[in-house]
């Protein structure tokens, strides 16, 4: 094998009778120990029960020391077992005021104990599964900006109290130029009496998300990468089945299903186990329903490695040596975003693969807002930073992204020679490819005949989404040429698109309406008459016409005619 770590409990995959069962889970007493959250440590030795956490070992005593502990319930504390924490009327104001900090519910958090008990989350078949008896170290990459004491060693007990220790190398927190006291030596002490080697790593000046990992990440001694936020909860099992993949094939990239833990209440709460990673035109991730064609791949087995074509960036897993090989990040991209569809492309497109593994769980607190500052500007950095991943690999359909959202045209990419050059050393596929091949099921088509504003010959308005929303009309309007709510894309499966809007007709007369895009034809399949310049709706063979006086931004389904109104033009070309 490439890897020469041993789980020692391989003779516990002999047999699948000899796994256990429930109800050898948990049989051990546990103490009710305290353990508030912003205090010291409670120190875990191996196989005792310290600071209300407890460690349940199988049956055979030699097992102990390799076995994930099994952090129990301690009863009376807030939290436990991943309930929402309730806040006292009295408490109110106090934690609205908290809650700023860190756009999370703070208070709360404090309230909850550092090694709370979570519900073991897993599909029931993941409990039996079995992992290969040599499975990789692990080092935890857990980078932070400003992050609330209590979330971020939370999220180190978790690791700590749920991973089997003989793969936890050690793990690496990066504070990126935090401006909090209590991250400082504090912070430091804290780790220094962990049962796991913890260390604090420290960029000099505010450098981002992604260079942040990066330096972590030059510090890591195990043989895979777990990166991780630093707002985490990992439940029981998250490890194994990471891992596991990345011992099938070095080239994985593997994430766990992310979880949400509550920003108001710190309730765990499970997330589908049926939705994978994508991205709309203007390309911020999106959770979408994973298609029949990859359950079927997965003969139906929901707790089969699930093919992603993206991630959300946070929570994954890599063989080291890999994540170099494949080039780690772009440094040039700034504190936050762009850089998990960066190296979602790059993996598939150079000959990697990303999956989502359903047997591992680990909450994240989702934020409404961001609650740090960007250096720079919060859109500046963003389009900056997307600007990077287009010119790099998205090939033509970059046009998707800067048509929709013209704003980011004004972004600089800055220098992406290298990273091209790296795209070409490493003979990457082509973004059509990965549209292809890995995400046919795209919002950016694979095949489209025309991507621009749609003209009408009489009136010359342009159809245009008005920034509706789902299931409303569309409407037209003076031609502004700059693309945005004005721009379509006509593609070969006949849809007429905006993002993930499709036109759809319903009935013959009526309006046309905005639909979420199905891919399945119907009402949302038009033809263009490239001689007649029609918009001809299959279903009814009605024309598409331009807005009546009356209803005067409305276009309409008519019989067709040959009168101007029901000529639309397909042949813009942007003014940028
Ligand atoms: O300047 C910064 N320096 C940092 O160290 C800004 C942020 N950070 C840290 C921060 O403290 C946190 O630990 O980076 C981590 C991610 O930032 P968050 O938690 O503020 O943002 P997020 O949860 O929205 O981040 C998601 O998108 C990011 C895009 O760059 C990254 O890929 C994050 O890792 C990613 N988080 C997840 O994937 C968790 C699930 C969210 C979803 C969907
Ligand atoms: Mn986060």
């Amino acid at each position: 094998g490439e890897y020469d770590v041993e789980l020692p409990n391989a003779e516990r995959l002999v047999d699948d009778n000899q796994l256990v069962n429930d109800n050898e889970i948990n049989t051990e007493k546990s103490l009710d120990g305290e353990d508030n959250g912003g205090g010291p440590a409670p120190i875990m030795g191996q196989g005792f029960v310290t600071g209300g956490i407890s460690m349940t070992y199988r049956s055979v005593a030699l097992k102990k020391w390799f076995q994930a502990p099994t952090v129990r319930e301690s009863r009376g504390k807030p939290g436990e077992m991943g309930k929402p924490v309730k806040i006292g009327a009295d408490m109110k104001d106090i934690m609205k005021e908290k809650f700023k900090e860190n756009q999370f519910n703070l208070l709360a958090s404090d309230m909850i104990s550092l090694n709370r008990s979570l519900t073991d989350v897993r599909h029931e078949n993941c409990r039996h599964k079995h992992y290969p008896s040599k499975l990789p170290t692990t080092s935890i990459v857990i980078v932070f900006h400003n992050e609330a004491w209590t979330t971020l060693l939370r999220t180190v007990w978790s690791v700590i109290n749920r991973s089997p220790r003989s793969l936890l190398k050690e793990i690496i927190l990066v504070d990126d130029a935090s401006e909090r006291d209590f991250l400082g030596k504090k912070l430091e002490d804290y780790v220094a009496k962990l049962p796991v080697r913890t260390f604090v790593l420290r960029t000099e000046k505010r450098s981002g998300l992604i260079r942040a990992r990066l330096l972590g990440a030059e510090h890591v001694t195990g043989e895979v990468i777990t990166f991780l936020d630093a707002h985490c909860e990992c439940t029981e099992g998250w490890l194994e089945p990471l891992l596991a993949r990345i011992v099938q094939n070095r080239r994985t990239v593997v994430c766990p299903i992310i979880d949400v833990i509550s920003d108001e209440t710190f309730e765990y709460i499970t997330a589908s186990d049926s939705t994978w990673g994508g991205f709309n035109w203007k390309l911020n991730f999106r959770w979408y329903r994973v298609p029949q064609r990859e359950m079927a791949r997965r003969n139906n087995d929901r707790t089969a490695p699930l093919r992603t074509p993206t991630m959300a960036g946070g929570l994954f897993s890599i063989d080291k040596d890999y994540f170099y090989e494949i080039g780690s990040y772009d440094e040039g991209m700034d504190i936050w975003g762009g850089e998990n569809l960066e190296m979602s492309f790059r993996v598939w497109m150079c000959g990697g693969l990303l999956e989502i593994a359903p047997c591992s769980r680990v909450g994240h607190v989702f934020r409404k807002s961001t609650p740090y500052t960007f250096p720079g500007g919060t859109t500046e950095i963003v389009n900056h930073n997307n600007a990077r991943l287009v010119e790099v690999w998205l090939d033509d359909w970059k046009e998707f992204y800067y048509s929709f959202y013209p704003g980011a045209r004004k972004a600089s990419a800055g220098d992406v020679s290298d990273r091209k050059s790296l795209r070409d050393r490493l003979q990457c596929k082509s973004f059509r490819w990965y549209l292809e091949n890995v995400y046919p099921e795209s919002l950016m088509p694979l095949d489209y005949y025309y991507l621009g504003e749609i003209r009408n010959a009489e009136t010359e308005t342009c159809l245009d989404t008005m920034g509706r929303k789902y299931n409303e009309k569309v409407g037209s309007s003076y031609c502004h040429g700059l693309g945005g709510n004005q721009v379509f894309a006509y593609t070969k499966r006949q849809q007429i698109m905006s993002d993930d809007l499709c036109l759809d007709a319903a009935s013959s007369n009526g309006p046309v309406n905005m639909v979420r895009c199905h891919n399945m034809g119907g009402n949302q399949e038009w033809v263009y008459d490239a001689e007649e310049k029609w918009i001809r709706h299959t279903n009814t063979g009605q024309c598409l016409q331009r807005a009546t006086r009356d209803d005067a931004s409305t276009p309409l389904l008519r019989p067709c005619n040959y009168a101007k109104g029901q000529q639309w033009l397909m042949e813009s070309k942007f003014k940028w």
